[in-house]
């Protein structure tokens, strides 16, 4: 439990700031998917080493994770590492295939599939508590302290790779489990639910600021299929780190039907997806909780004016937030100019608040 100690330089970071829901000197700024992806850094210290094998080494986690903090002066760090590593960290054969994303060998069915996948504790992970102190360490001398996120998957999110075999649209075979074999749904909703909160103990517990947890594909399902399937088990990883007091930020995409219980799941900070204007977000997150957002990633293709423009609309939309962190509404898109990135930040940075 190493949250930062108030007063310190790090605990008055502006990100800190705004998720606690305090005032800030300007607006938090920070990229989902900043490290990696467009950065040619990126690509120069990725070259021959596989996506699963740089996320299992400390030096190259290290090393990834700060190229977009040194490049564009984001107000917080994101973790480098994926969303399915602790699966494979725990021995689930599973491979990221560029260009496809996560793939897993063996699609999840039963109850014995199931029971197969051992739990997480440091020991699987000892790359992740290295890079995250020696990140730590390094962040404290950035920009007077910034923070680092860690994250981990949320369990629909994560079942969905383990059930399909690799990314989806429909989702089908995850639904069909979920409908139809609800004892092997909370089975796999447990477990994975252990593991994303056992992975998430560890980066705070070796020094991160803050957690994110993506439910990336939650969106496919609708209200009462959320409630019932989906939230228990969301709740329970962001429960799990209730006790260490660092802010947690909860996203998905296509969210916009359910901000509300998204935040009710035990977030301080709701990630709102670009889809949504952040005024109606904000409003259906209600007053105590946070918003991070939600400048559609494509505006970066656009003129510079026509992107800041857009950024400034949803500075002042912010402004009716418990606390606003700026950020896009999905990921960063690979093709992105990073020149353009560095611009967004300065002027968010810059933009004034009185
Ligand atoms: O800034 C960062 O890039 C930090 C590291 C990071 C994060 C936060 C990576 C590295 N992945 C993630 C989270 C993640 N992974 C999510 C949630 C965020 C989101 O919605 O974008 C999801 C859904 C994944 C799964 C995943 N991993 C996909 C999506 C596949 C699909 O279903 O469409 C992909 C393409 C990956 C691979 C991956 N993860 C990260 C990188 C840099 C890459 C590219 C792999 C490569 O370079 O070979």
């Amino acid at each position: 439990m190493t949250t930062a100690p108030s007063g310190s330089p790090l605990s008055n970071s502006a990100f800190l700031r705004a998720a606690r829901g305090e005032a800030v000197p300007h607006t938090p700024v920070w990229f989902m998917r900043q490290a990696g992806r467009s950065l040619p850094e990126y690509l120069k210290v990725r070259e021959g080493v596989g996506m699963l094998e740089s996320c299992m080494n400390a030096e190259l986690i290290t090393e990834i994770t700060l190229q977009p903090v040194r490049r564009y002066g984001v107000d917080a760090a994101i973790f480098f590492s994926d969303i399915v590593l602790p699966l494979k960290a725990v021995g689930v054969d599973l491979d990221i295939k560029p260009g496809v994303g996560p793939v897993v060998a063996h699609p999840v069915r039963t109850l014995e599939d199931v029971a197969a996948i051992p739990d997480l504790t440091a020991e699987h992970v000892p790359f992740i508590t290295e890079a995250v102190r020696t990140l730590v360490g390094e962040l404290a001398g950035v920009n007077g302290g910034t923070p680092l996120i860690g994250f981990a998957g949320a369990p629909f999110t994560v079942a969905s790779y383990l059930v399909e075999g690799g990314p989806s649209k429909e989702y089908a075979n995850t639904k069909a489990m979920m409908y139809g074999a609800p004892e092997v749904w909370e089975a796999l909703m447990a477990k994975i639910a252990s593991i994303s909160a056992a992975f998430l103990r560890v980066q705070v517990d070796a020094g991160a600021s803050a957690v994110q947890l993506f439910d990336s594909w939650a969106g496919a399902v609708n209200r009462d299929d959320y409630l019932q399937y989906v939230q228990p088990w969301s709740a329970q990883v962001l429960s799990s780190i209730g006790e260490t007091g660092v802010p947690r930020i909860h996203f998905g995409v296509n969210s916009g039907e359910l901000l509300d219980l998204m935040g009710d799941a035990g977030a301080d900070v709701v990630g709102v997806d670009w889809r949504v204007r952040l005024a109606d977000g904000i409003q259906r997150i209600g007053p105590d909780r946070g918003v991070q957002g939600n400048l559609d990633p494509t505006l970066v293709f656009a003129p510079t004016e026509v992107m800041t423009a857009r950024a400034a609309e949803v500075i002042e939309a912010g402004r009716a937030a418990r606390g606003h962190i700026f950020n896009l509404g999905h990921g960063v898109i690979p093709s992105t100019n990073p020149d353009q990135l560095a611009r967004l930040t300065d002027f968010v940075h810059a933009y004034p608040l009185d």
